[in-house]
């Protein structure tokens, strides 16, 4: 849990894998890197026994770029198929019991806090919309109550896709999948509204075919929770099997769904506003200069 874990011991350089040896002298701990630069570094999840053409794959390949400080961060994940992925990274990972994730990461990131003190140590909770919204639902909306300083990612696929196709809370209303042959009866649960409700201080929407906008969201999500309070990501992550999208229609189905019904939305309390100017320097939440218009009387 920090730079030391990603070195070589002396003298054990030459035994090590390659794959190892490439990790620890190319990948991005301790550098800044950006989705811009994929590619041009070793990145800390590679491989993984997910679907070809997987969005979700995508998605969590995005925001392990985009953690502030990858060597400082440990994951949360459940049962799902996200975690098939997540556990195959070069992060330390921590699987919850199906839907105890927010218990797990409540404790963990409170134990990471007594121990490091101010050395920020990151926890990032990715699980299903299932392990989120219906299994984890209790556990996530209390942690989010108690403001417990993490961030919360759902990936979004609307199914419960590990399983072979069952309705979840997230599912649209009249979806038919395999095991919900009848339709499904009720709303997508609207889990935006209730992590304003309860108080998270950072709450966005994303899909995965805007990797820029994808980095900016999980950076400003898991540097508020390291001081602020409990911040929330869904991101739509499109399950191909279950939805039956051909795999070259992926990202195109993300394009279409974000414009129908999973626009971007960002919501920023005015406390996370202004610790992200003050500590980090952001400075799209300062008060815009007046235009030089707006103070001749008569003009727009
Ligand atoms: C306590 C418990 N109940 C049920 C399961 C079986 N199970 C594994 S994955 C899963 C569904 C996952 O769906 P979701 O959380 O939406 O993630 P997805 O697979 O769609 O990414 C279920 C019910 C389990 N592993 N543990
Ligand atoms: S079942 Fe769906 S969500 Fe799971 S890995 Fe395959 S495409 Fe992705």
């Amino acid at each position: 849990m920090s730079l030391d874990y990603v070195k070589f011991s002396n003298g054990f350089e030459k035994f090590m894998p390659k794959e190892y040896r490439d990790m620890v002298e190319h990948g991005p701990f301790g550098k800044k890197v950006s989705v811009s630069q994929m590619g041009s570094f070793k990145e800390v999840l590679e491989e993984h026994p997910m679907c070809a053409g997987c969005a979700m794959t995508l998605f969590i390949r995005l925001a392990m770029i985009a953690f502030p400080n990858p060597e400082d961060t440990i994951t949360v994940g459940t049962a799902g198929c996200g975690r098939l992925a997540i556990s195959q990274a070069a992060i330390p990972f921590v699987y919850g019991n199906y839907g105890d994730q927010n218990g797990v990461a409540s404790g963990l990131s409170r134990g990471l806090r007594l121990r490091f003190g101010d050395k920020p140590k990151d926890v990032v909770v990715m699980a299903g919309d299932g392990g989120t919204a219906d299994i984890g639902f209790q556990q996530v909306l209390h942690s989010w109550f108690r403001k417990e300083r993490f961030t919360t990612i759902m990936l979004d696929n609307e199914v419960y896709g590990n399983t072979g196709g069952q309705e979840s809370g997230m599912t649209n209303r009249g979806a038919v999948l395999k095991m919900a042959p009848l339709g499904k009866k009720f709303e997508k649960m609207d889990m935006v509204q209730m992590a304003k409700v309860a108080g998270c201080a950072y709450v966005a929407t994303v899909v995965p075919n805007n990797p820029r906008r994808v980095e900016s969201v999980i950076k400003k999500a898991v540097l508020i929770a390291r001081e602020v309070g409990a911040t929330y990501i869904q991101a739509y992550t499109s399950c191909n099997i279950e939805y039956a999208i051909p795999t070259d229609k992926v990202m195109e189905d993300a394009k279409t769904v974000e414009n129908d019904r999973y626009d971007f939305s960002e919501y920023i309390s005015d406390e996370a506003k202004q610790y992200l100017t003050e500590r980090y320097g952001y400075n799209e939440f300062l008060p815009k200069p007046a235009s030089p218009a707006a103070a001749i009387p008569g003009k727009a």
